[in-house]
């Protein structure tokens, strides 16, 4: 599917802001693909649909997910965390999107998991560093994620937890097993230059 086919599908279920927001994340992700060797096409198509269902009623969104294979675990959390998985089931029920590769990277761009592609770990990390957000230690993660991916990755993973903890949100696994398999990468050192974690 072409840029404009997706901008325009996605386009009306989407407020103003959400939808600026969409085609920050699609140029942050297009960008960071060039950089790290993956495909621009598939990292913009999968920015422009990753908030596609940020805003589908709950009952339906509740629904899809006792009705699909879907784990049924998510009703458990909070249904921010559902708007991912949801959509990355309805673009290829509403629109033919049959992707791995970006349905994957739509899944799980709220919570991230253990051992994530690159795709993945481009979503999750371009969602977080739009030039939109604003985050304390945002500047800190722009930086790295020129250098490397899966730190800044790591960073993305640890300032969420960090920050539902503080608000005694509960947490999805996914979300601790993106942070453990992360940090696993870390202490195994060689893939990863130490100065980039200093102070953070
Ligand atoms: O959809 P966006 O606002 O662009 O961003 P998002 O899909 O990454 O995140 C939506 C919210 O979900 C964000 O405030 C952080 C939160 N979140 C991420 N992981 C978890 C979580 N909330 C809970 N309760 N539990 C999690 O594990
Ligand atoms: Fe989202
Ligand atoms: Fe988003």
């Amino acid at each position: 599917m072409k840029k404009a086919e997706a901008i325009s599908i996605v386009e009306p279920h989407l407020t103003k802001e959400r939808f600026d927001h969409t085609l920050r994340v699609a140029d942050t992700a297009t960008k960071l693909a060039q950089k790290y060797g993956a495909s621009t096409e598939k990292a913009e198509l999968a920015s422009i649909f990753h908030d596609y269902c940020k805003y589908r009623p709950l009952e339906e969104m509740e629904r899809i997910i006792r009705l699909s294979y879907l784990p049924k675990d998510l009703l458990q959390y909070h249904h921010e965390l559902w708007h991912g998985p949801v959509a990355s089931l309805l673009i290829e029920q509403e629109h033919g999107i049959q992707d791995e590769e970006i349905q994957s990277a739509i899944y799980y761009h709220t919570t991230g998991r253990a051992n994530m592609g690159k795709l993945e770990l481009i979503v999750f990390v371009a969602d977080y560093i739009e030039p939109g957000r604003s985050f304390p230690g945002l500047d800190e993660v722009r930086e790295v994620a020129n250098q490397n991916i899966e730190i800044a990755a790591w960073m993305v993973s640890r300032n969420t937890i960090e920050y539902l903890m503080k608000r005694q949100n509960r947490i999805y696994p996914d979300t601790f097993h993106a942070y453990n398999y992360l940090t696993k990468c870390l202490d195994g050192g060689n893939n990863f230059d130490q100065k980039l974690i200093r102070n953070t």
